[in-house]
This record gives structure tokens, sequence and C-alpha cells, in this order.
């Protein structure tokens, strides 16, 4: 099934290039060319926070986002170990944001390094489409000195999956009768809202890609993976009717902390939590959101990791039952014998509550 409207819709996903890291280098040129990492407190490598992002020259020793400090420093102990500069991220990111919405009909920014933009009054065709994406590409490039990569497709699945093709600085064009060709021989992962857990679910069919994914009938897509199964369905094919909406961002907000030391002491864990929990209610308060879940994450000695959830009936945004029920979460995992290596909460299902204020930075960490 293909709607007339998802053919004549052109939109364009830009996803700036190893953004921290990119920056890092921008602001000192020294580190150009060399291995650089940007992750929570680095300590020069010995740090135990985790892995932000890496420079590309850092990637090919095999360091990548969300890997122990310790685990990279190993893989490359000459890397360059910074730490985050969080404020100094954002004030980029709000510029580039303000460069990419002039190039749009409708714009959604999407995270701190990424946006959708709708095109399809402004490109009229694919061709101006691409005129349009070098430009930004070069607008980018001379304001701000960063590279940053695009996807051009007929809706927004393709072009994010399409801005992930050729990093970095890559374009790439995928126009509605290529969409299911450039999918097929993808794996099933680059299809945004694809994780582990889906992926080893697919796997378990002995579908590894997405043209896999597609000879799947509707029907045991469904009975596996209920609702999202079904989305999986459309997916698969290339479809995707969202819109690229004004304001609507990635909505959750939340930090996590590795302790310098494992520890077990109820009272450190207690403390920790209060703290990030301060810290995210401030955010999300200054910017006038409410919110329905609460996430932990823990982290045992022996990485081992667990998070679990709970939602309230409606929105709210009380911080006396984000600590309850952060407290409640926690003693699930108390009493196990084994020491915490990290603790996280997230807040997700945000809604905003007072129109007046600005979309929330959409996120302090992932
Ligand atoms: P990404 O766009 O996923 O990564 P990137 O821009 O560093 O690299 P790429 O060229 O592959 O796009 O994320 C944007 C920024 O978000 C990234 O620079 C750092 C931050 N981030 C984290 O802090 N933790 C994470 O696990 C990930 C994936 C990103
Ligand atoms: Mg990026």
């Amino acid at each position: 099934m293909v709607l007339p409207s998802e053919d004549r819709r052109i939109v364009i996903h830009v996803d700036m290039d190893s953004f921290f890291s990119a920056i890092e280098v921008r602001e000192n040129p020294k580190l150009k060319g060399l291995p650089v990492v940007v992750g929570a407190d680095p300590k020069g490598g010995k740090g135990r926070g985790v892995v932000s992002t890496a420079s590309y020259e850092a990637r090919e020793f095999g360091i990548r986002s969300g890997m122990p400090i310790s685990r990279a420093y190993k893989l490359c102990p000459h890397g360059v170990f910074l730490p985050v500069n969080m404020p100094l991220y954002r004030r980029v990111s709000t510029r580039i944001m303000d460069i990419l919405r002039k190039y749009a009909d409708k714009f959604q920014r999407w995270g701190l390094d990424e946006a959708f933009l709708e095109v399809t009054k402004k490109a009229q065709t694919y061709g101006g489409a691409k005129k349009l994406a070098l430009k930004i590409k070069k607008e980018i490039r001379r304001r701000e000195g960063l590279t940053c990569s695009i996807g051009v497709g007929p809706n927004k699945l393709i072009a994010k999956v399409a801005s992930d093709h050729q990093k970095p600085d890559g374009l790439t064009m995928v126009e509605p009768d290529q969409r299911k060709d450039f999918l097929a021989p993808l794996p099933v992962r680059k299809i945004p809202g694809v994780g582990r857990k889906t992926e080893r679910a697919l796997g378990r069919l002995g579908v590894r890609t997405i043209g896999q994914l597609a000879r799947v009938d509707r029907q045991t897509l469904t009975s596996l993976l209920g609702k999202w199964g079904d989305e999986l369905y459309y997916l698969a094919r290339g479809i995707d009717q969202s819109e690229v909406e004004e304001g609507w961002e990635r909505k959750s907000v939340g930090s996590e902390h590795t302790f310098e030391k494992d520890t077990d002491d109820t009272r450190v864990l207690d403390e920790t939590l209060e703290a990030m929990i301060e810290r995210i209610h401030r955010s999300i308060t200054e910017e006038g959101y409410a919110f329905r879940t609460i996430t932990l994450k823990v982290r045992f000695e022996d990485f081992e990791t667990h998070t679990s959830s709970r939602s309230v009936d409606h929105s709210t945004s009380d911080i006396g039952l984000i600590k309850k029920i952060s407290r409640d979460l926690l003693r699930e995992y108390l009493g196990r014998g084994k020491r915490f290596r990290l603790v996280g909460i997230r807040l997700s299902n945000l809604e905003k509550v007072d129109k007046d204020q600005r979309p929330i930075d959409a996120f302090l960490s992932r």
C-alpha cells in the first residue's frame, strides 16, 4: 500500500558528523586528524565514565558511543580524551538549527545534532532538493566550520536512514521508486526504533536485513511484536506517513552517573539519584513540561545492566513523586550482594504544560 501523498513529499534529514568531537576539534585545531574521544569524566582515559562520541579517526580503533572510557583507552591509549562541554554544544546546536529552519517548509528538530526538514514546496523536485542539500552543507561549513551528512527521501524514515548511509560529509538521495532497493540490503537495526531486543526477536525468524523483513507477513509480525510489529511491516516497505512536526522532539530527558568507585552504600545511591533528579526536574519545569514515566537504570560492578520504569496516570511535574518512585525502583536492586557501577534516571512521555515556553532541549545525555 503506497498512498499517493507518500510520493509527493520530499523530506531532508540532517545529522551532524561526530558532533561533540567535531566541535572540540574546531575549537582547538591542533586536534585535527587525531583520535578524539569525548566523554563524561575522562581523566585522560583513566576515568570511569562512558564515551559520548569519538572522532572518525578514533572510530578506526573501534571506539564507539556508550563504551566505557576505560575500554576506549585500551583500544587507543594515545587518544585525546576530553570532557563533555554541554553548554558549548547547545550553543552550536541552536545556531545550526537556526540555519536549517530557513530551508524548510516545515521543520522538526530531533535532538541536539539532527533535524528533519520538509522541503516539498521549497524544492519542488529531487533535483531541487539536492541543490538545497548542497547549499545547507555549504552554509554550515562556512558559518560553523562543521560537516554534516544529509539524506533526502519521500518520508522521514527514508531520509533518516539515508543520512546515515554515507557518513561523514555524505549526501544520499533516495527517490520514491528507489526506496525498496535502497532498504533491502541494510540490516534491520538501521530502522529507527529497532534496538537489540527487536533485532533478536527478528533474528529468531531468520530475518537479518530489511529486505528479508519485507517478506514476512503482517500477522507473523504482529503476533511477535504487537503494535510495533505492525509498524515494522510498513517501515520495511519504506512507508512512513508521520509528519514533519514543528516543536515535537524526542520526548525524554535524563542523566546517568558512573561512580568513582563501585558502591553499595544506600546513602550514596540515594544522594546521587536525588542530585540527578533535582537537575532533570529543574530542566523540565523551566521548559514547561510534565512527565508520565520514570525509568531507573542501574549497572552493577559486573556490567549487568537493568532498567525499570513506572508510569503515572496523569502527567505531573511533582519532584517528590519522582524521588519516591525512583527509591521504590531502586529497592528492587538492593541487597543482591553486588555493588553498583552506575545509576541513571530518565523522565519520558513528556507533555508540554506551558505553551509559552520554548521546546525542551532534547536530552541532557542519552
Ligand atoms: P550521533 O549523531 O549519534 O553521533 P555523532 O554526531 O557523534 O556521530 P555521527 O557522525 O555518527 O552522527 O549523536 C550526536 C551527539 O550526541 C554525539 O556527538 C554525542 C551525543 N551522544 C551521547 O552523548 N551518547 C550517545 O550514546 C550517543 C549515540 C550520542
Ligand atoms: Mg551525528
